[in-house]
């Protein structure tokens, strides 16, 4: 018997009400994911566009960038860990929503009308658009950036064209899902099938969705935790750091990549240390003595990362950025800035803040947290904090601030 002919599918718990119930799972988790995605995007500063982000031709796709706000502090870390627990969490809805409908795939004629091979070629970009989302995220979170430059191009590229497939296809089924779903209460349902099995169930539909809401479950329960500090943080197996807390003491949360990862020794951020800071025609050169002479401010600010795990706010000091700016000549009105630091391999070795990052007080160029010096692995001699902003733009190891017009 081949795929084509429907006694080739036997599982009775395949019919349109099982698939309606994922369907309506992934209409609101979708959307979810792909507001948060876009969110995410825009908090980037992809506007910056020399450095933050090199998509070329966003064009009208990035219609709805707007200024990332700084508040409320904690905005990205609820936006990110959103994204990306959620996310995970749904990938066993995805993959039963397919298998109800994989009979589908293998239906004869491929195709009858204009139509149908439209509605088909729709499939195509919702079905590989969705898991090739799935795929890059997972990847991305898991992988530490297997591709850290072309990531950012390929998922927002990619939820562009599953966004499409998928709103045509939602417009398209949910009178009939919405019929599906009125006709018999959940429990009745739960118990019967749409048409005679064929064969005795392996599992039936109160088995196949207590198999994939608790497959969700289990993966939500195993990744939540990242976005905490304590002992939920020990519960994220599945998070890309895992559970541990790395050690005890001041700086003793969440590092991205370590010092000796990317290369900065103790060579260059000891006594030969220089920050530059560059602006109005004005060039200054400052020792951490010096930055620590100058006037320190604190703020409680969590780190949040692009990959969904976060720190509890941290306590930072050292000197507002604004400060800085006024010492490079703008005394008012602090404009963008672009931020190097003194990495030489690796990604993020550069970010752009909008004015809006600059001007607020709680944004600083960091000497200390939680009341000691940084650690080498949290940015020593300074690193850039910024409330509300992803982790990718709180830069360390930091050389040199250039104010202007970016
Ligand atoms: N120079 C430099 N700054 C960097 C990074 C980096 O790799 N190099 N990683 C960024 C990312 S992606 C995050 S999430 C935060 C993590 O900060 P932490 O390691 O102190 O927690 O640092 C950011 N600043
Ligand atoms: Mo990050």
């Amino acid at each position: 018997m081949s795929p084509s002919s429907p006694g080739f599918w036997r599982s009775p718990v395949r019919g349109t009400w099982f698939t309606a119930v994922l369907g309506t799972v992934l209409l609101f988790g979708m959307t979810l994911l792909f507001v948060t995605g876009l969110l995410s995007y825009a908090a980037y500063n992809p506007d910056l566009a020399a450095v933050n982000d090199k998509t070329p031709d966003k064009g009208l796709l990035g219609f709805y960038l707007f200024d990332w706000p700084t508040d409320p502090h904690w905005l990205y870390r609820l936006n990110q860990g959103l994204h990306v627990t959620v996310g995970i969490a749904l990938i066993p809805v995805l993959l039963a929503k397919l298998w109800s409908v994989l009979p589908k795939l293998f239906a004869l004629p491929p195709v009858r009308s204009v139509s149908h091979a439209l509605e088909r070629l729709s499939l195509l970009l919702l079905v590989g658009g969705a898991l090739f989302e799935f795929a890059t995220g997972v990847l991305n979170i898991q992988l530490e950036y297997l591709f850290p430059g072309s990531f950012y191009p390929l998922h927002f590229y990619g939820a562009w064209v599953f966004f499409g497939a998928f709103v045509a296809h939602a417009a398209l089924k949910l009178p009939r899902t919405v019929r599906v779903l009125r006709e018999r209460g959940l429990r009745e349902q739960l118990r019967t099938h749409d048409r005679p099995p064929a064969a005795e169930p392996t599992v039936s539909r109160r088995g196949a969705l207590g198999l994939v809401g608790g497959g969700s479950l289990l993966l939500f329960g195993t990744t939540a935790g990242q976005s905490f500090d304590g002992w939920p943080r020990a519960t994220a197996l599945f998070a890309p750091h895992g559970g541990a807390e790395p050690g005890k003491g001041p700086g003793a949360f969440q590092v991205n990549k370590t010092a000796l990862s990317v290369g900065v020794g103790a060579d260059r951020t000891g006594e030969a240390w220089r920050l530059v800071v560059e602006g109005r025609g004005r060039t200054v050169r400052l020792t951490r003595a010096d930055l620590l002479g100058l006037a320190q401010h604190s703020a409680d600010l969590p780190i949040a990362c692009v990959e969904g795990w976060s720190t509890s706010d941290q306590a930072w000091s050292g000197v507002r950025l604004r400060d800085l700016a006024a010492l490079a000549g703008y005394e008012d009105e602090p404009p963008a800035v672009l931020v190097e630091s003194l990495q030489l391999r690796g990604a993020f070795r550069k970010a752009a803040l909008r004015d809006n990052q600059v001007r607020d007080a709680r944004s600083l160029l960091a000497l200390r947290v939680n009341g000691a010096d940084l650690t080498p692995d949290h940015g020593y001699p300074a690193r850039v904090i910024v409330p509300a902003a992803p982790g990718v733009l709180n830069t360390k190891w930091v050389t040199r601030l250039t104010f202007g017009e970016l």
